[in-house]
């Protein structure tokens, strides 16, 4: 879906009929799946918050760390009065890491620009950092990131560098990872740069660690989109009856969640019935995990190069600094 801020009333009902239609075309697949982007309803978003305060997951605080040691290198790679776009902002929090080197080490953004997929939210936390950064103009844009998204008005001849942190790269596989790259690639445009976050491949413990906490959180998680299903529609799906399981797939070089169904059972959703055989899954979400070799290929599949990778002590996480 790209929304986009005057899009007319009749595609406000559009989201869910894709919720739908990939509901049912997931679990139609064999083997069943759903599309890890409907983790984040509500409580989805509330709980993803919860994950990145759980001791085992690393990957939040990690990049947080690597950002803070780094400031002045990253404000110094992003340049001189530059356009910082960042993709899926959310609400920038990251960001304002940046903001504030580039402020310090390099007299500040010619603009910052949150682009992201709610409207509203993205007004509100635009008026908050206006009221936080008053000389950085903020132009927010609304949009799904894995389209190519018309910019405002930015100031022009400068620099633009994207910002893609978090690794939600790794919710990609590696085609689409590139892809969604080379649109970022067209955004920022030669000279352009971008700051990419990704997580690094480890031992298949700490991994599975990370997917699977002591407290259930991920499990929650996990669980919750079926909780969602169920109460946007019209399912019947027994929660509690899937178990959450993290699984280190080495060979593709990803985390894969699954809900699993110990008994045999079936489960309407919109009026439609589907079977699960006793230990059948549901494959809910990929995390792709990096090696440097892996930064680099991924880069120049979308016509970036790597110039800099600042990782932390332990080597766990990554940030990728790269030219257009
Ligand atoms: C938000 C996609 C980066 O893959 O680590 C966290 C989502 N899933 N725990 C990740 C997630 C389970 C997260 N990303």
């Amino acid at each position: 879906m790209s929304a986009s801020v005057d899009a007319p009333p009749a595609e406000s009902s559009a989201p869910d009929h894709t919720f739908l239609a990939d509901v049912l075309a997931g679990l139609s697949g064999e083997p069943k799946s759903l599309p890890c982007k409907y983790f984040y309803d509500g409580a989805g978003s509330r709980l993803f918050e919860r994950i990145t305060a759980v001791p085992e997951y690393y990957p939040t605080r990690t990049e947080a760390a690597i950002f803070a040691a780094e400031a002045e290198r990253i404000a110094r790679f992003i340049g001189l009065e530059a356009v910082l776009i960042e993709f899926g902002s959310g609400n920038s929090e990251k960001s304002r890491v940046l903001l504030d080197a580039c402020e310090q080490y390099v007299s500040g953004l010619a603009a910052y620009v949150p682009q992201d997929i709610s409207g509203p939210f993205l007004e509100e936390v635009a008026n908050g950092l206006r009221a936080e950064y008053p000389s950085v103009p903020v132009l927010p844009v609304v949009g799904d990131f894995t389209q190519p998204v018309p910019l405002p008005d930015l100031p022009p001849h400068r620099r633009r560098v994207g910002f893609f942190p978090g690794s939600t790269i790794g919710n990609f596989g590696p085609t689409s990872a590139a892809a969604v790259l080379r649109t970022f690639h067209d955004t920022v445009g030669a000279g352009g740069g971008l700051i990419l976050g990704a997580d690094l491949i480890k031992d298949a413990a700490t991994l599975e660690a990370a997917y699977d906490d002591a407290a259930g959180v991920t499990a929650a998680f996990n669980r919750n989109l079926l909780v969602r299903i169920n109460r946007e529609l019209n399912a019947d799906f027994p929660v509690e009856e899937f178990r959450h399981e993290a699984r280190w797939n080495a060979s593709k070089s990803r985390v894969e969640m699954h809900l699993v169904t110990d008994a045999a059972r079936s489960v309407t959703v919109a009026n439609r019935r589907f079977d699960f055989a006793a230990g059948e899954s549901i494959h809910t979400e990929n995390s792709y995990k990096f090696s440097r070799d892996m930064l680099d290929g991924l880069a120049a599949e979308a016509g970036f190069t790597v110039n800099t990778v600042w990782t932390d002590p332990r080597g766990l996480f990554a940030v990728a600094a790269m030219t257009a």
